[in-house]
């Protein structure tokens, strides 16, 4: 049987994940060793060009104006100083610049100016991606044609969960989004979040979404909850770490040419986790000291980290 799959059921992926967590590294690894180097991790440093005020309610954000205690909304970023962050980025080794704004969909006179940041990143010789929230099939192809290498849109969680967690719009209209992204022929990077509350079918049918799409997302992130105050999720069940582990060996069985992104969540993660995140396939990161609104892993670390275990950067070209 092919090993790039899109007909996965949740009866066997559930056999699957019931296995032993040696069975599961061992399985994930050789996949790993056959598509990537396994000793080496993308870089990709995030930018919120645009925080807060977002009308969208997602359980987990703190840039939502549902939340109880909801961010001071900024303006769209300048320019200048997105040039000089992509910069910073590039110099500390980074190969890929996201941008992320707190929209549920960009207008077309803010997509004009996303368009000329996405020309600036691109400038620097960093990969761009941005996450704009949702797409129209046109305003895809507007970034596809300035030079967009990502769109970055999460399904999240599973189907049945979602609605659990956004009530403002529906599984559907990601999927939709990433339907227009693939049309206009930029790289998908799709994801979710582990910890949620979700049961352990939600996580396997989460992974089965994104895998069973027509062609898997060139990257998939996966974060665990950052649990944020004033938010809907802040006090949630959070994720046990074998079983997170056991998640990552699933994404990369399930999606074996796929970057598997250890996002958000990563700062609370001790060495020893991530290591093992690492063996069984997780191969990108988030570099820099800041996520969107959250501490990130200070560089200095995040670099004693990678030497440390013998991974080096994959270097932009
Ligand atoms: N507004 C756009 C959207 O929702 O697509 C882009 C930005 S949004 C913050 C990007 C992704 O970050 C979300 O889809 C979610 O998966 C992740 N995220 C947001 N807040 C998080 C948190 N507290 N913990 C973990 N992941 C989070
Ligand atoms: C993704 O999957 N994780 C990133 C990125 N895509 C845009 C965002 C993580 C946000 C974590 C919480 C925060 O900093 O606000
Ligand atoms: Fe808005 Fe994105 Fe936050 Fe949802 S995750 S509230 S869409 S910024």
């Amino acid at each position: 049987m092919s090993e790039i799959r899109n007909n996965w059921t949740l009866e066997e992926v559930s056999d699957l994940f019931k296995k032993d967590l040696n069975y599961l590294l061992f399985n994930a690894h050789t996949l790993h060793k056959k598509y990537h180097n396994e000793n080496e991790v993308q870089m990709c440093t995030l930018l919120s060009i645009k925080t807060g005020g977002c009308p969208e309610d997602c359980g987990y954000c703190s840039q939502s104006i549902h939340s109880d205690q909801p961010m001071e909304p900024t303006k769209l970023m300048s320019l200048e100083e997105v040039k000089q962050k992509a910069l910073d980025a590039k110099e500390n080794g980074s190969m890929r610049f996201c941008m992320g704004a707190a929209w549920r969909k960009p207008s077309n006179k803010n997509l004009e100016r996303v368009i000329e940041m996405i020309k600036v990143v691109k400038s620097t010789g960093l990969e761009a991606c941005v996450t704009l929230g949702m797409l129209t099939k046109q305003q895809a192809s507007m970034l596809s044609d300035a030079g967009l290498d990502y769109y970055n849109h999460n399904i999240d969680t599973s189907e049945n969960y979602y609605k659990e967690i956004i009530t403002t719009r529906t599984f559907q209209d990601r999927i939709d989004t990433l339907d227009n992204v693939r049309e206009a022929g930029v790289k998908v990077c799709s994801g979710g979040i582990i910890g949620m509350g979700e049961s352990s079918e939600d996580r396997l049918s989460f992974l089965i979404a994104l895998s069973n799409l027509e062609k898997h997302p060139e990257s998939v992130p996966i974060n665990t909850l950052v649990p944020i105050k004033g938010t809907k999720l802040f006090n949630s069940a959070g994720v046990d770490e074998i079983d997170f582990v056991k998640i990552i060996c699933l994404a990369r069985i399930m999606m074996p040419k796929s970057y598997v992104r250890l996002s958000a969540g990563r700062e609370s993660m001790p060495k020893s986790m991530q290591a093992l995140c690492f063996f069984a396939g997780a191969n990108s990161i988030f570099y820099g000291e800041e996520l969107l609104t959250t501490p990130n892993n200070p560089v200095e670390k995040d670099k004693k980290l990678l030497n440390d275990l013998g991974i080096s950067l994959q270097s932009s070209n």
